[in-house]
């Protein structure tokens, strides 16, 4: 059985099929007589249930806990994550093929009911495997540009925009994402922890006042610009992949940390954990797959820019944004990716809630790949007005 804490609402694996069976939008699609269920949930915040019946067909459910996981009872969170999960999903998913779809949501036990992708894996264990990952993060750029696209005041005019930004206010996962994303690792927390040699780099770059300058001001973006509705945790643990090449499957999920921000946010979430993987490539030495890691960085943000100027001729009001504003807005965006994706950087190297990609490595590697991280930070943060794709690539492999 699973139950943490004794919560009243709280799901067991033992309840799931008497749920199931009560709730009109999921009992036709699973037997719940013949069901199998597990408790998956290795993320950071809730539970998640992979449910199977005898005849093979499925589904999975996801409760939001009234506290954070990772921490247990001491952090209250609250459960109205769920509720804003769902709302993001369905704008989403109404957007782009990429999301995994959501089938019902029960507002009263804040439990969402999900497709069934267990014949997907997460990409970030499929990439610290060695495995494939051409093309995904190539779509995980077309995502980002339908949604940023279809949920900004382009796709749905001035008026319509205001009133969805105001209703998708998500400040308690939004002072998490502030918190340990960017204020922590640059200003020092009981919270941050490195192995014991890399603390020097550390304390170095948090006596840089650029670096830590520039973080801050990521953290003004990130407060105060309202450009779309991100996913707000893309990062490689939020994506399910299946297969490669023309059967490749690419799902973004997890969105509880949806909000309406900076588009560069997703984006450079996204080109931070490609790093990671590349720094882990070559910390193992493998340069080939390293470079060819941190070379999709630069092609999802060619398919993130070739998708938004499809999208472009579609907006609401052409005549009041000209053709020349769309550079103007796409020139934002990649600084914002390079600045964010610095604070990544820094904070899964730095900060709560690691990636595997460095904390699987032995000392030695860990060491390589994690100070290459911190140097990339530093560069992304400070130089994001003015970095190249190309320049990032020359950093990351002499890093
Ligand atoms: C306390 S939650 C920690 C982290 O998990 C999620 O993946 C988000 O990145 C969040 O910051
Ligand atoms: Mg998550």
């Amino acid at each position: 059985m699973t139950s943490l804490t004794g919560f009243g609402n709280e799901l067991t694996t033992e309840d799931v099929p008497g749920y199931l069976a009560g709730r009109a939008a999921l009992r036709e699609l699973v037997d719940p007589a013949t069901l199998t269920v597990s408790e998956v949930g290795d993320g950071n915040l809730n539970l998640v249930f992979v449910c199977a019946d005898a005849a093979g067909r499925g589904l999975v459910l996801k409760q939001a806990l009234p506290y954070v996981r990772l921490v247990g009872p001491d952090w209250p969170m609250t459960e109205e994550r769920a509720t804003r999960e769902a709302a993001a999903i369905r704008a989403h998913a109404a957007l782009s093929p990429h999301v995994c779809r959501l089938i019902d949501f029960d507002a009263d036990r804040y439990v969402l009911a999900l497709e069934d992708l267990t014949d997907h894996e997460v990409f970030r264990t499929r990439l610290n495997a060695g495995g494939p990952f051409e093309g995904v993060a190539e779509r995980l750029g077309e995502y980002v540009a339908d949604v940023a696209f279809g949920t900004s005041w382009l796709g749905l005019g001035e008026e319509e925009f205001r009133v969805r930004a105001a209703g998708a206010a998500n400040p308690e996962l939004c002072a998490i994402t502030e918190d340990l994303i960017l204020t922590e690792p640059y200003l020092g927390a009981a919270r941050n922890s490195v192995r014991p040699m890399l603390e020097p780099v550390v304390a170095r770059l948090q006596g840089d006042p650029e670096w830590v300058a520039a973080a801050m001001a990521l953290k003004h973006r990130f407060l105060t610009a309202q450009e779309a509705l991100l996913h707000g945790d893309l990062h490689t643990g939020s994506v399910f992949v299946r297969g490669d090449g023309p059967e490749l499957s690419v799902k973004a999920f997890d969105s509880e940390f949806a909000c309406y921000g900076p588009v560069g946010f997703d984006l450079g979430l996204l080109w931070a954990n490609m790093l990671f993987a590349g720094a882990r490539a070559a910390a193992l030495g493998q340069p080939d797959r390293a470079a060819s890691l941190v070379a999709t960085c630069e092609s999802s943000w060619h398919r993130f820019r070739a998708r938004l100027s499809e999208l472009w001729p579609t907006r609401r009001c052409p005549e009041k944004y000209p053709d020349a504003y769309l550079a103007s807005w796409l020139d934002v965006i990649r600084r914002d990716g390079f600045g964010f994706a610095g604070c990544e950087a820094a904070r899964r190297t730095i900060g709560l809630a690691k990636v595997s990609d460095l904390e699987s490595l032995d000392d030695d590697t860990y060491t390589a790949a994690a100070t290459a991280m911190l140097r990339l930070s530093r560069l992304l943060l400070t130089e994001r007005d003015t970095l190249t794709f190309e320049r990032l690539a020359d950093a990351a492999r002499d890093a």
